[in-house]
């Protein structure tokens, strides 16, 4: 790790760009790590957030959220989410590019993140594209038999009798043009990208690192699987929570 502790420590404009496995470290799950979503027997992994599914059966997806996305405050940020704040407080960090839509960054005192996958802090009604808040989503649902009814007996509806879905990128969706577009700029501009918790299989955000290594920046990638960038990668390391520890006893003031 020493190489890159030395490379942040000289850095001007080091950008993070975060992915699933940052969050296993809290208790949610990812994708395609070991004992992620997709490896698990559950055959509707791949459909969760497919948006041809979600119009043709909402629940699936409302099913597998309702002890993730609408239970997010049995949760609390891991240590690379309050890592990459002491990096932003000292300077080093100027960007987080997440493909996370659980808003731990945020919660860990992390402003202006890129959220390039989207949020559910703002629902929108697939009928009349009417948006509600959060808050509003979670009253809904206490009214209507609260976490354990979602997806089973009850999915929220808006009033014009739509589906409400949450405005995170599902996919067969287009990335939010505003995120995607700062997240270009700051790869470009990145003179390190570190690559944290994403096996970068999810396009176009897989597609951020070559831009920091077109502008000349370098990519350091610390994740516990091999990914396709890795023999690009100034170095690898495979242990989140080391890289955290590390960036902590290093950084924090
Ligand atoms: P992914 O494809 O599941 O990859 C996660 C990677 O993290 C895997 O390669 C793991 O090996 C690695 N990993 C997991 N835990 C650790 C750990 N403790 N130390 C080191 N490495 C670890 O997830 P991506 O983010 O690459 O894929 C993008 C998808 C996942 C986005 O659309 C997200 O919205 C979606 N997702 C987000 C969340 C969340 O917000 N927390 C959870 C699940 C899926």
């Amino acid at each position: 790790m020493k190489s890159l502790i030395n490379a942040l420590a000289a850095s001007s404009h080091a950008v993070a760009l975060t992915g699933a496995g940052i969050s296993t470290l809290c208790g949610i799950p990812d994708f395609r790590g070991a004992g992620g979503l997709y490896s698990s027997s559950n055959v509707d992994a791949e459909r969760i957030f497919d948006i041809a599914w979600f119009d043709r059966d909402p629940s699936i997806y409302y099913r597998a959220a309702k002890k993730l996305v609408y239970n997010l405050h049995a949760f609390s940020p891991g240590p690379v989410h309050k890592a990459l704040k002491v990096l932003q407080d000292v300077g080093i960090l100027k960007g987080i590019i997440t493909q996370n839509i659980d808003m731990l960054h945020q919660r860990a005192g992390s402003n202006d993140v890129c959220e390039i996958h989207g949020s559910p802090i703002v629902h929108s009604c697939r009928k009349c594209a009417r948006s509600i808040d959060f808050d509003r989503i979670l009253q809904l649902i206490d009214a209507n038999g609260g976490i354990e009814a979602l997806g089973e007996k009850y999915i929220p509806h808006c009033e014009c009798g739509g589906i409400f879905k949450p405005d995170i990128t599902f996919f067969g969706e287009a990335l939010p043009e505003q995120a995607y577009r700062s997240a270009i700029v700051l790869a470009s501009r990145a003179d390190i990208l570190l690559v944290l918790g994403t096996s970068l299989r999810v396009f176009p955000a897989a597609g951020l690192p070559d831009l920091t290594l077109k502008s000349g920046g370098k990519l350091f990638i610390v994740n516990a699987q091999p990914t396709d960038f890795d023999i690009y990668s100034e170095s690898t390391y495979d242990d989140l929570s080391v890289f955290a520890s590390e960036i902590e006893a290093h950084f924090r003031c």
